[in-house]
């Protein structure tokens, strides 16, 4: 595959999209923006809903890739899951088949193996291999969009790179996410590995920095050419000296998933 120019962003006015609406573009992409609410200060931008399959059949035509970051960020009800992030990844999916696009980089999630167990003291990096243990509807959605990926691969020759991102904010902001942060600046050199490495296939990776206190193993992330630089090691006092370190006993500690495991933000469904 000749390296990617022309990149649909979905998801382009949230706060990873914010980000890599900044960051991408220095690698030399010419970033095409798509979001159901107006961006401001992007006339360009696409205002379409992922149900919209006429649009989003337009906003892939003639791309070379898509990063698709669009959908339900946080736990919300099935009916609500199921629209933005299952049928809509689905629409996004047929509208790259259709327009003949070859590579989708799927932002998937750590919430798709939440409840496996976090790795303590000395136990080894949690494996790409994973099984799939979703902890909310959200998690499952990713689960979901990781399982299209790979249909779609072998059903249609459609390459993805599937990141199960950790947490992508300016800054970690809670003694968990010093083991799963990953820097805006890690996040656009992982998508720019992922939009460019050959012959991807479906590969699945985890998307952090490389953290002291990391939980999962980055080497298939590596294996795409990334080389993370950032170390949430440097906010490690100030979180710990306000929270406390992770206690093996406390339930919201014991998963990947943090208290996405326990205490479902939105509950009852
Ligand atoms: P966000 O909630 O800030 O942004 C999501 C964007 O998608 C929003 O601008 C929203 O308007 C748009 N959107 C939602 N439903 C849509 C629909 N039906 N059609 C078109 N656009 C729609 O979330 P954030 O943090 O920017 O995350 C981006 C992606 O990365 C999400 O898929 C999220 O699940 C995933 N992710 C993010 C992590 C993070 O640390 N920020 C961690 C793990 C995964
Ligand atoms: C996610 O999947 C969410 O989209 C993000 O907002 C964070 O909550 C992140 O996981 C996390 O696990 O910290």
């Amino acid at each position: 595959m000749p390296a990617p120019r022309t990149v649909l962003l979905t998801g382009a006015a949230g706060g990873l999209g914010t980000l890599m609406r900044g960051l991408l573009p220095a690698y030399g992409y010419d970033l095409r923006l798509l979001d159901v609410r107006p961006i401001e200060g992007e006339p360009d931008a696409i205002t379409a809903d992922l149900a919209d399959k006429k649009a989003l059949r337009e906003a892939v035509r003639g791309v070379d890739a898509v990063v698709h970051l669009a959908g339900i960020s946080l736990e919300a009800s099935f009916d609500k899951i199921l629209r933005a992030n299952i049928e809509g990844t689905y629409n996004l999916y047929e509208a790259a088949r259709e327009e003949g696009v070859g590579r989708v980089v799927f932002a998937s999630s750590n919430h798709a193996v939440g409840f496996t167990p976090r790795p303590v003291g000395d136990d080894p990096l949690i494996a790409v291999d994973a099984p799939h243990r979703p902890d909310t509807f959200y998690g499952l959605s990713k689960s979901f969009g990781e399982d299209l990926a790979q249909f779609y691969w072998d059903k249609h020759g459609i390459e993805t790179v599937s990141v199960r991102i950790g947490s992508c904010f300016l800054e970690p902001s809670s003694v968990r996410m010093l083991s799963v942060w990953m820097s805006p600046g890690d996040g656009a050199r992982l998508f720019h590995a992922a939009l460019t490495a050959p012959a991807v296939g479906h590969t699945v990776v985890y998307g952090s920095s490389a953290n002291t206190r990391l939980w999962w193993d980055l080497s298939s992330a590596r294996a795409l050419g990334y080389e993370p630089r950032d170390d949430s090691e440097q906010y490690a006092d100030k979180l710990v000296a306000e929270q406390g370190e992770l206690d093996p006993a406390n339930p919201d500690h014991a998963h990947l998933g943090g208290h996405f495991c326990t205490n479902p933000p939105v509950w009852p469904y």
